[in-house]
């Protein structure tokens, strides 16, 4: 009876609440977890749980995102100067397998490479006989972040309740039956660690010990858990690690995780101090009010956006069922319970003062997880933010900005003692001790372009914002990410063009080097990273009126001449024999290469290089390369597909690739998809699919990289009708769109910072204000191919491009005002 009725009353509230999308905001299964990857996540930036459900035993996997293994390192090669030369050499003279294997002996890391991301331990509550139990559902509210389980047992409701409490710092679970004397159960911990103890102390429940050696760098990070409960009626006991309830009417847990990690370089912190200090504060707090501040804190950055696409019957369903089915029967507002469960996601595992997100964003269960749940940052930990602006959760990258910090202190000394460089360098990993030497073998981790990637966060972070002490701020770390490039650079032979060598179009092999080595010169993502990194530094500068005084000893404008001139001496994209956009300097593409990685449509997203309107015949050539690359991959490579498709301007086909990733993963190899937890599969889980496919919904229906707001540039025809709010465009614009019949009825505008606002729609608008645009886009410091475009070979019967009509509109808005436009009739 009770399964009925809880999905019926959740279509009534879906169906008749169309302006109400936040109620359909829930993931909810009819059975507990039976793994990792059905457990649901809850997290506060530092303290995360996975919440697996069961009745009769119920396991909290504990996080805490500074138990990392190892301690302060770094991991540069000594010998990399010296052997620069021979390895730029090789690749010169088309040695490319003998460059690769001089650099992985000699300038990849010799001590380690980077530390893993740990599990803290796990939480059992075990209710002895709830075997039989009926009416059981779990669920995550994504509108309230709060997670919880509900089942009968011999007549009795029991229900818990589970959140990481953003504004108290600890995790709380609550117990309720039905009827009184009704909560009887046992607490235990345990943990995957090797040095540990379990212990009880003052009516706590205590777990300590200290992070492993790996790779020869000590194990230094310790931890502590410190588990409470507080019980209204009934009683409780320890024995031995072990606490009992018995007989309570309700019991509210409270648990405090903390470590000695201060900063990356500094783990002298009290722990146990710090562990108590949290928990006292917290202890004995009513639930309700905590859970009360605990969502008003939440709310107050998720709600800022709101997505309706729509409902049908499909929303009555589990959510594990409705993924299933996704490819199959249309849930628009699955789509939408996927793109702010990505919000939800960031919002929980990366709070400022925080850890930034890493490939599991801050829920792991192992002591060595896949790829050590570090940072990737060849396009993994890029990813995990490529939402956070748009989807206006500027706030979430704060632990982001905070990484490129240090890295651009520890990049430094990689720049100098690597490659004899000013400025600083990361390679294609990073850790929580911020090391940027070079990573694994020199397949992958010969890539000195991270420092140069994460630089563009900064910028945007400021173009979406406006936020001018946030700009001069980070701008000498833009520019020294740029002054490390300016070094580096050197004059390749058969062109005489300035190009990063060595260096990779991440993780794939031309065919040309026989298939078996990265290692290469000149590649269409290192000139794109490196343009769009001295072009945004370049704006900085103007924008700052010739940068900061003092802060180098040439002086901006010489500096700014050296971009520039710099600029003019790099490889141009260039379009290859078989109409695509070549990967690499020279015309080595296969049509029929499906790696996972597409670098070098970087310039197409996240860059802003490539564009229907400045630039058709590039634009042309990335569609004509995506096509040839296929849409099944890894999960983060379809996320990534998902927003090549939206800049593509074909709302179907990202729609396509929404479809495959928002599928249940399956056993075929290689091939992404999502758990029943909604957590993206590589596979295995990686968060980064998850954060792309939200970016990349928020890039169908709006986008601002080109000079203008284009309203609802990739819509896809099954998302006929339905409303977004709060999207964040460039410029400080926050808007609203409704659209009918796939088309604009109304937007409405915001703006943050006054000014012009350049709207592109595919329908007639009309408004207070509204004039048809002015002048041109051109973005002064791109530069076409000049080499000219070869003939066309039988690729060219691919589709060619076919641009929609669409109207160019200005708005000149002062700051604060909001304007309503609506479709002409
Ligand atoms: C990059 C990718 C892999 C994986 C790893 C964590 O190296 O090529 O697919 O996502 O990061």
């Amino acid at each position: 009876m009770n399964r009925l009725r809880t999905p019926l009353i959740l279509l009534f509230a879906c169906l008749a609440t169309f302006t109400n999308a936040q109620q359909c905001l829930r993931l909810w299964y009819d059975k507990p977890a039976a793994d990792w990857n059905a457990a649901l996540p809850i997290g506060n930036g530092t303290l995360a749980a996975m919440i697996f459900g069961g009745p009769a035993v119920e396991r909290l996997q504990l996080n805490e995102g500074t138990v990392w293994a190892g301690s302060p390192n770094q991991n540069n090669n000594p010998e990399a100067l010296a052997n620069l030369p021979m390895v730029r050499e090789l690749v010169f003279a088309n040695k490319n397998l003998e460059a690769m294997n001089l650099a992985s002996a000699k300038i990849m890391s010799n001590t380690n490479f980077g530390m893993p991301y740990q599990s803290m331990g796990d939480l059992y509550l075990s209710f002895p006989g709830h075997n039989a139990y009926k009416a059981y559902t779990r669920d995550l509210n994504i509108s309230t972040a709060v997670a919880s389980v509900k089942y009968t047992f011999k007549g009795v409701t029991y229900t818990r309740e589970y959140y990481s409490s953003l504004c108290d710092s600890v995790l709380v679970v609550r117990l309720k039956a039905s009827k009184p004397k009704s909560i009887s159960c046992n607490i235990s911990m345990s943990t995957p660690h090797q040095k540990y103890r379990i212990s009880d102390t003052e009516g706590m429940l205590v777990l300590t010990g200290v992070t492993e050696t790996h790779e020869r760098q000590s194990g230094k990070v310790r931890f502590i858990t410190q588990v409470k409960p507080l019980l209204k009626n009934g009683r409780c006991t320890v024995k031995d690690g072990v606490f009992s309830i018995d007989k309570a009417d309700e019991a509210t847990i409270y648990i405090s995780m903390a470590t000695n990690f201060v900063n990356y370089k500094d783990i002298s912190g009290d722990e146990v101090a710090k562990c108590t200090r949290i928990l006292n504060r917290a202890y004995g707090k009513d639930f309700d009010k905590l859970k009360a501040s605990h969502t008003a804190a939440y709310q107050k950055l998720f709600n800022r956006v709101s997505l309706d696409l729509g409902t049908t019957p499909q929303a009555l369903k589990p959510t594990d069922q409705r993924i299933r089915e996704f490819a199959k029967v249309n849930d628009p507002a699955l789509a939408a319970l996927y793109f702010q469960f990505g919000r939800y996601l960031l919002i929980s595992c990366s709070e400022p003062g925080g850890q930034p997100a890493t490939l599991q964003g801050i829920w792991n269960e192992q002591i060595l997880p896949a790829w050590d749940s570090k940072y990737t940052v060849n396009i993994n930990t890029e990813m995990n933010y490529w939402p956070s602006e748009v989807t206006n959760l500027s706030e979430m990258s704060d632990p982001l900005f905070g990484m490129i910090k240090d890295l651009s202190v520890t990049g430094r000394e990689s720049a100098r003692e690597m490659y004899g460089a000013r400025g600083w360098v990361t390679h294609h990993n990073t850790d929580i001790w911020r090391v940027t030497g070079g990573i694994d073998r020199a397949q992958s981790g010969m890539w000195p372009m991270a420092g140069a990637w994460l630089s563009r966060h900064l910028w945007e972070h400021y173009q979406f914002t406006g936020d001018k002490v946030f700009l001069q701020a980070n701008y000498p770390i833009m520019l020294e990410a740029a002054r490390f490039f300016v070094d580096f650079l050197v004059k390749e032979p058969s062109h005489g063009w300035l190009v990063v060598c060595p260096g990779s179009s991440p993780e794939n092999n031309p065919k040309a080097t026989g298939g078996n080595a990265s290692t290469v010169a000149g590649c269409t993502m290192d000139n794109q990273i490196v343009f769009d990194l001295f072009t945004n530094v370049l704006a900085a500068t103007d924008i700052l009126n010739g940068g900061i005084k003092g802060l180098f000893n040439t002086g901006s404008k010489a500096f700014a001449d050296t971009l520039r001139n710099t600029l003019a001496q790099m490889p141009p994209m260039q379009i290859g024999q078989f109409s695509q956009l070549q990967e690499w300097m020279n015309d080595w593409d296969d049509p029929k290469d499906q790696h996972r990685h597409i670098s070098h449509l970087f310039g197409l997203y996240p860059g802003n290089q490539i564009s229907p309107y400045r630039t058709p015949e590039l634009f042309d050539a990335a569609r004509t390369s995506l096509i040839y690359r296929g849409d099944i991959s890894t999960g983060w490579a379809m996320a990534w597909r998902l927003c090549f498709w939206a800049r593509l301007l074909d709302g179907n086909h990202a729609y396509k690739l929404l479809q495959n990733q928002l599928d249940l993963v399956s056993a075929e190899p290689k091939k992404g998809g999502t758990y029943t937890n909604m957590f993206c599969a590589h596979p295995p889980f990686q968060i980064d699919g998850n954060f792309g496919c939200t970016a990349g919904i928020a890039e169908m229906l709006l986008q601002s990289q080109d000079g203008f707001i284009f309203v609802l540039p990739a819509l896809p025809d099954v998302w006929k009708t339905g409303t977004v709010k709060g999207l964040k465009a460039r410029g400080g614009f926050e808007l609203d769109i409704t659209w009918k019949n796939n088309a604009v009825e109304t937007l409405k505008i915001k703006s943050l910072l006054g000014g012009l606002c350049r709207i592109r729609s595919a329908v007639e608008l009309v408004g207070k204000g509204l004039k048809p645009a002015k002048g041109d886009n051109s973005n002064p410091y791109y530069r076409v191919a000049e080499t000219p475009k070869p003939l066309i070979s039988e690729k060219a019967q691919l589709k060619p491009v076919v641009l929609l009509e669409t109207q160019l509109y200005d708005l000149k808005m002062v700051l604060g005002e909001s304007i309503v436009l609506t479709r002409k009739i």
